[in-house]
């Protein structure tokens, strides 16, 4: 069967408006247009109002630590390299509390799907302000706007090395799904940074503010092979470009590996590893 159920185990509880329910169905969508059997799919999720998603998607998967799901997702992928792992985490999940996950993973091209869903705010714990909120910008945690200049992640990408680097918007979910099968059939590090709405902690970015503040890369002519194209792309700010900036074939992390190349780690002989014998050189 290769069906997902819409209503498995419980109704979605995000806010009304919240972005997460296209960026589900973006996924949906994707899963179902791939022909991948969806028992080959493990989602790895982070903690926050996007991590909530486990709940929702019937779909093998794994809950993780806040900023941490990445390096189980690597693990996952390096036991069983036929399975498609896919990160489900917020801006200050990725950016943030895990960003030394997020750059190191991305250097060794790890065949993983990063989709942060980037509200610009911590939301699940009421709208702190997260790497990517905008300079001056009153959150609970910045009564007087916040101080810092925010992170630039797909220049961080970029200069990191990741093969595959998109942004898209969770108001566009046919373009979005579309950009989450390409990342599925990617070998090697994606990541979709999705710009989506909180409608509750983050009300001016909303749809219309989207819509003035974001151009598709398709109409300003962009070459996705060209990284220095790509990282000037991933500096701007005025319009924030949409689309994929950059993508290059360079082997994954797990076809790099010489245990790999016979089998998945799960399917090894087992019988050939002599435990005893390895147990007892560090007696
Ligand atoms: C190590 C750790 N730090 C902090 C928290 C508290 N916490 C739970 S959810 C959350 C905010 C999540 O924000 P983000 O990752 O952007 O996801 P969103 O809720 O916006 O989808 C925080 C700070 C936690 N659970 N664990």
């Amino acid at each position: 069967m290769n069906q997902l159920p819409t209503k498995y185990p419980y109704l979605p509880t995000w806010c009304p408006g919240c972005g997460n329910f296209g960026i589900m169905n973006a996924i949906k969508m994707a899963i179902l247009k791939s022909g991948i059997p969806r028992e080959k799919f493990v989602v790895v999720y982070d903690i926050g109002c996007a991590g909530n998603m486990a709940d929702f998607l019937d779909l093998y998967g794994f809950h993780g630590l806040h900023g941490r799901a990445l390096p189980p997702a690597a693990g996952i992928k390096l036991a069983n390299h036929d399975l498609k792992v896919i990160v489900v985490i917020g801006d200050g999940g990725c950016y943030g509390e895990g960003a030394t996950h997020f750059i190191n993973l991305m250097r060794g091209n790890h065949d993983i799907t990063v989709l942060v869903h980037d509200n610009h705010r911590y939301s699940l714990t009421t709208g702190q302000m997260s790497p990517t909120t905008d300079q001056g910008t009153k959150t609970k945690s910045t009564p007087e706007g916040a101080l810092e200049v925010p992170m630039k992640p797909l220049a961080l990408a970029v200069s990191n090395h990741a093969t595959f680097i998109a942004r898209e918007f969770s108001g566009n979910i046919p373009q979005l799904s579309m950009r989450i099968g390409q990342a599925i059939a990617h070998e090697g590090f994606s990541l979709i940074d999705t710009l989506q709405i909180c409608s509750v902690y983050n009300p001016t970015q909303d749809l219309k503010w989207y819509k003035e503040h974001t151009v598709g890369l398709e109409m300003i002519g962009h070459d996705p092979s060209d990284k220095a194209a790509a990282w000037a792309r991933a500096m701007e700010e005025d319009k924030l470009p949409v689309g994929l900036f950059y993508q290059e074939k360079r082997p994954a992390y797990h076809q790099l590996v010489s245990e790999l190349q016979s089998a998945t780690l799960l399917n090894h002989d087992k019988s050939v590893v002599k435990m005893d014998e390895l147990l007892n050189e560090y007696r």
